[in-house]
C-alpha cells in the first residue's frame, strides 16, 4: 500500500489510513462478513484502471480505448465461470445489493410477489425489507427460522403455494446452517417461480466445495467478493446462458454506469487465488475454526442459536444473561474484538438493541488462526460477557486478545 505517497499528498487521509492498518492488525476480527485481501488484490485497487471509461461489456464498449479491461474482464468472468461452474458471470455489480437489484429488476416487475428471507431471521436487506427498494416495490412474503435457527423448507413450500411468488431468494447474512439449495428449487418449480441463491456469505466456501453448489438448481446466483470470498468490496452474477443478455442489460444500462475496472481487476485475482489449492484449505480451516469457536463458547457456558455452525459463522444469544447485542458488542469492542450486534429467532429486542451478536471466523482464519486459537477467543469472550461491568477485567482480556494479534500478524510487511 502506497501509504507514504497518500500521506505526503494528505497527511489527514493517510493518517486515518495508517491508523485503520493498526486497528486491523491489532484487534481480533469476528465480523462474519468481513476479511483481509490479499496485498496484491489491494494493490490492483489502487491502479491506473481507476481510470478508464468502459460502459458496456467485453468487445461491445462505449469507449475507445479499451483493449486492456476487456482482457482483465474477460479473465475476471472466465476465472467465476469456472471456479462457480456456471455459464455467465457479470462481474460488474458495484456490490452484492446491486447485483441482487439486477436480478430483480431482470427476474420480476414491480408489484410481483417476491419470497425472501425475513431480515430479523438472518435474511439481508435486499431480500424485502421494507426499508429497502426490495420491500417497497414488490409483493414481499418473508419466511423465517425456527427456535433453532433452521429453515423450515416445508414452511416455505407451503408459503410458495398460498402465494404463487415469481422468485424465491435462497441465501442469508446470518444463517449457520447448510442451504439445501435442491428443496428450494423443487419449491420454485412447483410454483413456476426463479430461483436466485444469495451466496454472498458462503461463497467462498461453495467455491472449495465445502458447502453444496447452488449451481444447477438456482437460476441466478449472486455474490459478494470481500467476505468469505476474500477479494475486493463488490458483487458478480451468474447464470445460464439462456438469461445472459438480459441479466447484463440490467446492470447496465438498467442500474450501473461505468463499470470499476480496478475492481473488476481485484476480482479476477481474487477468483485466481480461490481456485488454488491453498484456499482449498483455507475454507475448511474457516469451518474449522467457526465450529471451535462455537463448541469453545457453549463449554464456557454461552448460547449459541441452534447449539453450532455449519459453516463460518453463529450468533451468541445473549437472553440468558439478560444483556443485549448492542452493550456486549461494545464490550467486545474494548476487549479489541469486533463484531456486529444481531437478532436472534423471536428477538424480544428491537433490531437496535437485539439479543445477540453474530461472529464469524473468515478474517482471523486468513490471518492464521486455528482451532486453539479459537478457544482461546471463545474464552476471552465469555469472559467479556460475565464481566461486561469490571473495567480491570476487561483491561486484562484486552491484553489477551492483543497477544493472539501478535502471534498471527497481519499484514507485516506493509509500508507504513
Ligand atoms: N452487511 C453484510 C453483512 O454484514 O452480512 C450484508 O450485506
Amino acid at each position: 500500500m502506497e501509504l507514504d505517497i497518500i500521506k505526503r499528498e494528505d497527511p489527514q487521509v493517510g493518517e486515518l489510513i495508517e491508523k485503520e492498518l493498526e486497528r486491523q492488525q491489532n484487534t481480533i476480527e469476528l465480523i462474519a462478513s468481513e476479511n483481509f485481501t490479499s496485498e496484491a488484490i489491494m494493490a490492483a485497487c489502487g491502479t491506473v484502471l481507476t481510470n478508464k471509461y468502459a460502459e458496456g461489456k467485453p468487445h461491445k464498449r462505449f469507449y475507445n480505448g479499451c483493449e486492456n479491461v476487456d482482457k482483465i474482464e474477460e479473465l475476471a468472468q472466465e476465472r467465476c465461470k469456472k471456479l462457480f461452474n456456471v455459464g455467465h458471470a457479470n462481474v460488474q455489480p458495484h456490490s452484492g445489493a446491486q447485483a441482487n437489484m439486477a436480478v430483480f429488476l431482470y427476474a420480476v416487475k414491480p408489484g410481483d410477489t417476491v419470497m425472501g428471507m425475513d431480515l430479523s431471521n438472518g435474511g439481508h436487506l435486499s431480500h424485502g425489507s421494507p426499508v429497502n427498494f426490495s420491500g417497497m416495490y414488490y409483493n414481499i412474503i418473508s419466511y423465517g427460522v425456527d427456535e433453532n435457527g433452521c429453515i423450515d423448507y416445508d414452511e416455505v413450500e407451503k408459503l410458495a403455494e398460498e402465494h404463487k411468488p415469481k422468485l424465491i431468494i435462497a441465501g442469508a447474512s446470518n444463517y449457520s446452517k447448510i442451504i439445501d439449495f435442491k428443496r428450494f428449487r423443487e419449491i420454485a418449480d412447483k410454483v413456476g417461480a426463479y430461483l436466485m441463491a444469495d451466496i454472498a456469505h458462503i461463497a467462498a466456501l461453495v467455491a472449495a466445495g465445502v458447502h453444496p453448489s447452488p449451481a444447477g438448481y438456482a437460476h441466478f446466483i449472486t455474490t459478494t467478493t470481500h467476505k468469505t470470498l476474500r477479494g475486493p468490496r463488490g458483487g458478480i452474477i451468474m447464470c445460464d446462458e439462456e438469461h445472459a443478455a438480459g441479466i447484463d442489460k440490467a446492470v447496465f444500462p438498467g442500474l450501473q454506469g461505468g463499470p470499476l475496472e480496478h475492481i473488476i481487476a481485484a476480482k479476477a485475482i481474487a477468483l485466481k487465488e480461490a481456485s488454488e489449492p491453498a484456499f482449498k484449505e483455507y475454507a475448511k480451516q474457516v469451518v474449522k475454526n467457526a465450529k471451535a469457536l462455537a463448541q469453545g463458547l457453549m463449554d464456557e457456558g454461552m448460547d449459541i442459536v441452534g447449539g453450532g455452525t455449519e459453516n463460518h459463522l453463529m450468533t451468541l444469544d445473549l437472553r440468558k444473561f439478560n444483556k443485549t447485542g448492542k452493550d456486549i458488542a461494545n464490550v467486545l469492542e474494548k476487549v479489541g474484538i469486533t463484531a456486529n450486534k444481531n437478532t436472534v429467532p423471536n428477538d424480544p429486542q428491537s433490531p437496535f438493541v437485539t439479543s445477540g451478536v453474530r461472529l464469524g471466523a473468515a478474517a482471523v482464519t486468513t490471518r492464521g488462526f486455528k482451532e486453539e486459537d479459537m478457544v482461546e477467543v471463545a474464552k476471552i469472550i465469555a469472559s467479556a460477557v460475565t464481566a461486561s461491568d469490571n473495567e480491570q477485567a476487561l483491561k486484562n482480556l484486552r491484553e489477551r486478545s492483543l497477544k493472539l494479534c501478535q502471534k498471527h500478524p497481519l499484514y507485516k510487511d506493509m509500508r507504513h
